[in-house]
């Protein structure tokens, strides 16, 4: 289809952008070229037009969100990266929390009854929170409820621990496979260019580390998420190099279900100074790295950090998954400056919001299994 003929384009007349949309349109992959020109001279409407073809070729008007929790085991953490507000050094962790094995289970527990289908696990790089630690809590996890879905642990968290227990990460991997753990969070990835990531993320895993511990979860079929840290201090072309990484990434291994845009936010960190990025770039963002990662199935809207009024619009910039109901069980973005002080929507409120932007609310596992059409169901049949 020629883009002259798509709806919506031709009114836009970006002369120079029209064979990006012809490519589009045809299925047909872009450069990364071509998706600086798009950052640099793609207006709101025209990238979000493309978004939201491809998002709608390739779902249709569903939207996926889950039911889930957060245990965020500490804030202790032996890495200090700049734009993070929520860490507290090993030196200063009275200021911090630390959980216990056992309070983490009683967290578990107070969800009995309740249809929860997984827990996200994460958290700073604690000294002392080692394999053993970690393995004999996914266990008890998953003896007390089998059938709840543990996605655990940043690049950055694995990279460490394995280091530590003088593990590969390929048998570092397995051992926590064979514990319980079933797929990994998108966390830790921030920017990987070194020019960047040496500047605010300087002495954690490198971007090849995070790479290659997700390439080897793959390969022992494990599922995986894939973030970047957005609007601080990089510029588009490391924003191009870090998703050029992922789409060569999941072109060899096609174990990544969702990318997830996180919006720097900029209160009480080392990065205070650097003004947040307005909604028309955020929504641009999202544009583009739907157009741009044409091999990823999925693209979330984290809300606890970008805020439920701009989650819903992004569901008309290529988004489909508004992630879960969280249940006020994390603190990363609260303290970082979200809007969201208290992270937590009922199933009635996220279908809500769904509805409102006209799209068809699903609920889904985390492998993006659908478990419940909420579309024809009113708030009075939800059972929150
Ligand atoms: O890696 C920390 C980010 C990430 C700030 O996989 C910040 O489903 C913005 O990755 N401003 C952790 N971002 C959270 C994460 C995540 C969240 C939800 C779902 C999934 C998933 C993954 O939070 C960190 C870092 O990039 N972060 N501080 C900040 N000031
Ligand atoms: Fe530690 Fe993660 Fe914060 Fe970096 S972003 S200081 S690794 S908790």
């Amino acid at each position: 289809m020629n883009a002259s003929n798509s709806v919506g384009i031709s009114a836009i007349s970006e002369t120079d952008l029209t064979p990006i949309a012809d490519k589009v349109y045809a299925g047909v992959r872009i450069s990364d070229e071509e998706a600086l020109l798009l950052f640099e001279k793609g207006s709101l409407g025209f990238t979000g037009a493309l978004a939201n073809f491809i998002r709608e070729k390739k779902h249709g008007n569903t939207t996926y969100f889950n039911r889930n929790f957060h245990i965020e085991p500490t804030n202790v953490c032996v890495f200090s990266c700049t734009f993070c507000a929520y860490s507290r050094l090993y030196a200063n962790r009275e200021e911090g929390w630390e959980l216990s094995i056992n309070q983490m289970v009683d967290l578990v527990k107070s969800y009995d009854g309740k249809p929860i289908t997984e827990v996200h696990i994460v958290g700073g790089v604690h000294p002392k929170m080692n394999m053993a630690y970690f393995i004999e809590l996914i266990q008890k996890i998953k003896a007390h409820r089998p059938g709840l879905h543990v996605k655990a642990f940043t690049a950055v968290e694995l990279d460490y621990m394995f280091r530590k227990a003088k593990l590969s990460n390929e048998e570092g991997l397995r051992q926590l496979q064979a514990a319980g753990l079933e797929s990994l969070p998108g966390g830790g990835a921030e920017i990987f260019h070194p020019d960047i990531r040496n500047q605010i993320a300087a002495d954690k895993v490198s971007g090849e580390g995070w790479l290659n511990i997700h390439e080897t979860a793959h390969k022992l079929g494990m599922h995986s998420n894939a973030t970047l840290l957005y609007g601080h201090i990089e510029s588009f072309v490391h924003r191009i190099d870090h998703m050029r990484k992922l789409r060569d990434l999941q072109d060899r291994t096609g174990g990544f279900n969702t990318f997830i845009p996180l919006k720097f936010r900029n209160e009480n960190n080392d990065m205070s100074y650097v003004p947040e990025s307005s909604v028309a770039e955020d929504m641009r963002m999202y544009a583009i790295s739907r157009i741009y990662l044409d091999n990823f199935p999925h693209l979330k809207a984290y809300w606890p950090m970008l805020g439920r009024q701009h989650a819903q619009l992004s569901l008309s910039f290529g988004v489909n998954d508004i992630d879960g109901t969280i249940d006020d069980s994390t603190k990363i973005y609260s303290m970082a400056g979200s809007e969201e002080q208290t992270p937590t929507m009922t199933t009635t409120e996220l279908v809500r919001l769904i509805k409102q932007a006209k799209r068809r609310p699903v609920e889904r596992d985390t492998l993006y299994n659908e478990l419940n059409d909420f579309s024809e169901l009113t708030e009075m049949d939800i059972l929150n």
